[in-house]
């Protein structure tokens, strides 16, 4: 496992890359099937962060071990919203009934595409009224590709990066972030009218499910489902 750290390298830092340098390997010892370890930490910043293992990353992440870790602030200092939603992306590479990672490599491209595992039309919706906001925290999980996410219905704004909140004279408006392997975005977009609203990827193949459309859409995609306001 590492723990995407970058401030706190005490704990974190010796379980995840340094305590078995000496042994010749760039990690931990893996933890072994049916085995545990126990991580322990002291937290020291807070924002949008993630772990994953480090052992055979390139299967074992591609395959889902990996999770969001949220750190609250202890005071206010970061921007809030009146919602939130992380969305972690992945890619995969389905062929008939077995599942393998999809790389960039050839004959392993990927044919679906998830947010939180699933892919659209089984994504999740997030609800909201007129006038709330929510801060979406998109958080690169993925192996291997980019996806530009997109976010319909007016700009959002981009509010914190890799875990770091901008300062406010940093912050800026826009309406696609592009998510590579590793990075976090926080942007918080306000529902400014009632409708759906898309969340989606702005690669179309990552749109669909093996090349295949569904009620609109497909893999990266979600829903921002905005009713009238109170
Ligand atoms: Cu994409």
């Amino acid at each position: 496992m590492e723990w995407r750290w970058t401030r706190t390298l005490s704990t974190a830092w010796c379980l995840g890359l340094a305590c078995s340098s000496s042994k010749g390997t760039a990690t931990q010892k893996p933890v072994p099937p049916g085995g545990s370890y126990r991580y322990e930490y002291t937290v020291q910043q807070s924002g949008t962060f993630f772990y994953h293992t480090h052992d055979h990353a390139d299967r074992q992440q591609a395959f889902g071990l990996y999770g969001a870790l949220l750190i609250e602030p202890r005071g206010s200092t970061e921007p809030r919203a009146d919602l939130e939603y992380t969305i972690q992306l992945q890619e995969w590479l389905k062929r008939r009934w077995l599942t393998y990672p999809a790389m960039l490599m050839e004959g392993a491209l990927p044919n679906f595409f998830t947010i939180n595992g699933k892919a659209y039309p089984s994504t999740d919706v997030i609800r909201m009224k007129v006038g709330q906001t929510v801060k979406l925290r998109f958080i690169g999980t993925n192996n291997n590709f980019i996806h530009p996410m997109h976010v319909h219905g007016g700009p959002f704004e981009v509010v914190a990066l890799d875990g770091v909140t901008l300062p406010p004279t940093a912050r800026y408006l826009a309406d696609t972030v592009n998510v590579g392997p590793g990075q976090r975005w926080d942007v918080i977009w306000k529902a400014r009218r009632i409708g759906k609203w898309l969340v989606h990827c702005h690669i179309p193949h990552h749109t669909t499910n093996n090349n295949v459309e569904e009620k609109g859409g497909g893999g990266l995609t979600m829903i921002i489902d905005v009713a009238p306001g109170p």
